[in-house]
């Protein structure tokens, strides 16, 4: 099995190989799975790194790509530092800012792991967001007792404000809310009946992003949610709250300046994605806001077909139609895939994967368990290529 190091060698020696002769008859033999390439397909083609990475790419046509990353891979896996730095414009931890991680007491935050991806960041010209200040699932154990449970409003000021100035100036966004609207939980606005929505009240929202704001006047301010990404009744009902929440927070004057796509899809889907993604974009664009893609991936636990290569194109099949029509709008400025390997994505614990697919490893993210670029990646690189000149 080829090493990503030898398969990044081999390809620039063979695309080399083809400059030289001008010739399209140089064999791929040793690419691995790209050996079935044809050699006609330009010798570019098969280079990833560099000034053909997803993160040249993306910047040759007004974006930033990046991902999300457990840090400790960064600081254990050199080879994975080396991916990251290689393809990423923008990083985003996945956990190690969420409340339960960074605050482990009402009067200890433990800033070691965020401080590092930053300092990372910056040693390799990369910037960094945040995510998240506020989310219903990462609320810790400490906060919910009845002693402190009444002192929440006043924790959570503490807690943005802390967090914010510490890293004032220096991230490029923060995820000031997640996934606040949930509307099967019957409430005004379709608002989730979070532990913050208890507590607080409706407006723990705008005072999130106020506090925010005040502490770091410089990162883009978000609100991140998924489940908005098809045509179908769900994600249209969820769209709709969520331009009404927006347009309320406009209206209000509360500080926001982005929305976060979350863009968790899937393959093998009876659902389309198309006008409904397509219109919504386009509201967000006409209220002033910038679109960030925050966290995509592509669950493939619906593909009946075990075949590796088969899965594989039906995957980068996937993110060509969604970021076909996602990118369409100058709206976009950020795409993140939540992980950039296989080796490390959630979806092999996510909601459905142990009841469809209990042996079978998701092939979800543009790189491989051993960082080899697969069909995903192609299709996410033409896909900024393909980008309308907007
Ligand atoms: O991928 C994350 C996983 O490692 C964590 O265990 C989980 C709980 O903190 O959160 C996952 O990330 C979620 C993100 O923070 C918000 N959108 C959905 C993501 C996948 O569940």
């Amino acid at each position: 099995m080829q090493s990503r190091r030898e398969f990044i060698a081999n390809s620039s020696r063979v695309a080399a190989a083809i400059a030289a002769t001008g010739s399209a008859a140089s064999p791929l033999t040793g690419c691995g799975r790209y050996a079935a390439i044809p050699a006609v397909m330009p010798a570019s083609f098969h280079d990833v790194s560099g000034s053909r990475s997803l993160r040249a790419n993306a910047a040759r046509h007004g974006l930033v790509f990046g991902s999300a990353v457990i840090i400790h891979n960064v600081q254990t896996d050199p080879d994975f530092a080396e991916l990251i730095a290689e393809q990423c414009g923008i990083v985003v931890p996945t956990n190690e800012l969420k409340w339960v991680a960074l605050r482990p007491a009402p009067d200890r935050y433990d800033f070691s792991r965020p401080d590092f991806l930053l300092s990372f960041a910056e040693s390799h010209r990369m910037l960094m967001r945040g995510h998240n200040l506020c989310w219903h699932e990462s609320v810790p154990a400490w906060i919910q007792t009845p002693e402190n449970r009444p002192r929440a409003r006043q924790f959570f000021i503490d807690h943005i404000t802390t967090v914010c100035s510490h890293y004032a100036g220096k991230l490029q966004s923060w995820d000031v809310v997640n996934e606040a609207i949930n509307p099967g939980d019957g409430q005004p606005g379709g608002l989730r009946k979070s532990f913050w929505f208890e507590q607080i009240g409706p407006d723990y929202i705008d005072l999130a992003f106020r506090t925010a704001r005040a502490a770091d006047p410089h990162a883009r301010l978000t609100y991140n949610d998924y489940g908005v990404e098809y045509d179908n009744a769900n994600n249209t009902e969820k769209r709709r709250l969520i331009l009404e929440l927006l347009r309320g927070m406009r209206q209000r004057e509360v500080p926001i300046d982005a929305l976060g796509i979350q863009s968790h899809i899937k393959a093998a889907q009876p659902d389309k994605i198309g006008k409904g993604l397509a219109d919504f974009i386009e509201a967000i664009r006409q209220m002033g806001l910038e679109v960030y893609l925050t966290e995509m991936d592509v669950n493939e636990d619906d593909i009946a077909a075990d075949d590796p290569v088969k899965r594989d194109s039906i995957v980068a099949q996937t993110y060509a139609d969604y970021l076909r029509i996602a990118l369409a709008s100058p709206a976009v400025k950020l795409v993140l895939t939540w992980d950039l390997s296989d080796r490390f994505t959630w979806l092999d614990s996510g909601p459905t994967h142990h009841r469809k697919q209990p042996n079978r490893p998701q092939r979800s993210l543009p790189f491989d368990r051993d960082y080899r670029p697969k069909d995903a990646f192609f299709a996410i690189r033409n896909s900024f290529d393909n980008r309308p000149e907007l």
